[in-house]
């Protein structure tokens, strides 16, 4: 059977985390679960205390140094065929991980991406200036790497394990996703799309990027086309 690993960046997400672990545990996978709780100041730390002894559960406490550093931290404890990034924060829901998961199953792709953009899932309506930067992203990324891809920017990312491993991911921050999407369409590799859901949630809900996060971005698609 297929073994999957979750990532699961969390930092102060005591409010959703509990339920997100939940759900993945509840899916009928082989899985591995690795959070990484990087200085959480509320309850996250206490949560995760209480989740620590279970089979296949595992807790990398490090500084505060942002969800790429906090992703790449967990990428030497994976010992599942399939990694997927699970944000803690429930924006995202694990239900539909099998189904992300089924193309690389399959062996069609190697890299899964859950497109919010791509319609006919429930879609929270709101924020449009993130719509427009994201839009705009997502097409810069077509046209720098000759690509069709819908939602660059989305949290729900899978991977065949070995090619995460291989990505010599180095960004700290939320620049990790760019450099992620520019280093998988770099390397030519079967990338898919599939429809998700997105539950977002506001700032005063505990959002976390911002507008600098979108201009960084534009500057990593480039460097990885033209340097990297
Ligand atoms: N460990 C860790 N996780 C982080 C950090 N920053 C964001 N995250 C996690 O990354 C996920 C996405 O963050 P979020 O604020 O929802 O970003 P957004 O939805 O893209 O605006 C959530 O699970 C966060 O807890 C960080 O500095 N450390
Ligand atoms: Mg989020």
């Amino acid at each position: 059977m297929t073994r999957v690993s979750f990532i699961v960046p969390a930092y102060n997400e005591a409010a959703t985390l509990g339920e997100v672990l939940r759900r993945v545990e509840a899916l009928d996978l082989e899985k591995q679960i690795v959070v990484v709780d990087d200085g959480s100041t509320d309850d996250t730390p206490r949560l995760l205390e209480e989740w620590s002894s279970r089979n296949g559960f595992h807790v990398i406490r490090q500084e505060n140094r942002g969800k790429g550093a906090a992703i790449r931290a967990a990428i030497p404890y994976l010992d599942g065929d399939i990694a997927v990034i699970q944000d803690a924060d429930m924006e995202y829901d694990p239900k539909e991980v099998p189904e992300l998961i089924e193309p690389i199953r399959r062996g069609a792709a190697d890299v899964v991406f859950g497109s919010r953009l791509s319609g006919g899932r429930p879609q929270r309506a709101y924020l449009f200036w993130h719509l427009v930067g994201n839009r705009f992203l997502s097409l810069l990324t077509n046209v720098l790497y000759n690509t069709t891809l819908s939602d660059m920017e989305t949290g729900y990312k899978a991977f065949r394990a070995d090619v995460l491993r291989s990505l010599d991911l180095r960004e700290d921050d939320f620049a990790i996703e760019p450099e992620i999407t520019a280093k998988v369409c770099k390397r030519k590799l079967r990338v898919y799309e599939l429809p998700i859901s997105y539950y977002g949630r506001s700032y005063a809900e505990g959002k976390k990027i911002t507008w600098r996060d979108g201009f960084k971005a534009v500057f990593v698609l480039m460097r990885v086309r033209f340097t990297d």
